[in-house]
Parts: C-alpha cells; structure tokens; sequence
C-alpha cells in the first residue's frame, strides 16, 4: 500500500505544475493579442538615426528625469535615439567616452547646446517645457554621420506600430520556453499517469503471477 500512496502523491504534485504552467501560456498569448501602438510621428532626421529601429521610442512619459547614452553603439549614436517625456521632465545626456569627441545640440524645437566633450560620465541636461513638441538633436562633429536623436513631449501628432508582432528574438525565446513549460507538463502527467496505471495493476505484487 505504500507504494500505491507515493504514487498519489506524485500524481497531486505533477497536476499542480501543469496549472501553473498552463497559467503562463494563457499570459503569453495575451500579450501576443495586444493591438497597435501608438508612437511619436517622428520625421526622416530622427527614423534616419544611427540606432534607430522602426516603432523603437522609449516612453519616459510620467518621469521627471531620463538619460540618453552619448556615444552609444559604434560610438556615433544616442541611446535611447527616441524618446517621449512629459513637459517639465529632464533629459540627462551622458558621455560613454567613445566615438570622440561629441555634443548635443538642439534642431528643430526648443534651443539647447552643449560643448563638444571626449570626456566619459560628463552629462550635459535640458527641461522640456514646450507641450506638443517634437524635438530634434545632433551631434555637430558627426550629424552628417547619422548622430541625431529625437524628444517627443505630451500630446504630440501619432501614428500606429503594430507591437503584436515579436521582433525581439529574446522575447521570442521566452515565449517558446513557457510553451515548452507547459507542454513539458502535459507530457509529465501522462507519463505519470500511465506509470501509475502500469504501476498499479501489475506492480503492486511481483510474486502474485508466479507465486500462487
Ligand atoms: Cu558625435
């Protein structure tokens, strides 16, 4: 009899796994069925920047302060290129020491310039008060490198990106992983059962067949 209990026991066990994982399989295919974004419409100076990808604008709307990377990638780019505030918060530009010697200098929107600096963890900020406004930057030594960057703030004119795709392949390998979480455990309770189904009528007494 004592064997008949384990086996119950694992029986119980593998059944609440499979719960918790089929719980997360459910929340992966929500995110999957959300709809399009809306982004900033930002024009060609800033899509065009170097580390820019398409739909990419990082939402810093509801903070008071943010900080893009000068020198980022191959040291000729902002980090994040794209970025969306509210009026009022702070952009903090931080200087990574790469690419040489860079600054940041207002285009279109609001004025702002900072000297051209080498120097790693120099940081040059501005407050963006102007609602509605899209912002473009450069870097004077490399603008005609593809070094700008864009500051979207409140309100200002959308278009839609559909995020229901996954482009990201890490995200991707994630949602894979919780498919295979869940298939593991549907697996896992059918093994279970059939071991304990085989275990049950023909392992409970070895010596029953030959024995009497
Ligand atoms: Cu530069």
């Amino acid at each position: 009899m004592k064997r008949r209990e384990f086996i119950t026991a694992a029986g119980v066990g593998g059944a609440t796994t499979a719960v918790g994982a089929n719980g997360a399989v459910g929340t992966a295919a929500a995110q999957e069925e959300e709809g399009p974004q809306e982004v900033p419409e930002w024009p060609e100076f800033v899509t065009e920047a170097n580390g820019y990808s398409s739909g990419e604008t990082q939402d810093a709307r509801g903070q008071s302060e943010t900080t893009v990377n000068v020198g980022a990638g191959d040291g000729l780019a902002f980090d994040p290129p794209a970025i969306w505030i509210d009026a009022g918060t702070t952009v903090i530009w931080k200087w990574t020491g790469n690419g040489g010697g860079h600054n940041v200098h207002g285009q279109e929107g609001e004025e702002y310039q900072s000297e051209v600096v080498d120097q790693e963890g120099f940081t040059f900020e501005h407050t963006f008060e102007q609602d509605g406004q899209i912002n473009t930057y450069q870097c004077d030594p490399h603008a005609g490198q593809g070094m700008h960057g864009g500051v979207a703030v409140g309100s200002v004119p959308t278009t839609e990106v559909e995020t229901g795709v996954i482009t990201d392949p890490e995200e991707l390998g994630v949602k894979i992983q919780e498919h295979y979480v869940g298939i593991g455990a549907v697996l896992m309770i059918s093994v279970s059962l059939v071991f304990s189904f085989f275990t049950l009528k023909y392992g409970e007494s070895p010596h029953a067949k030959g024995g009497d």
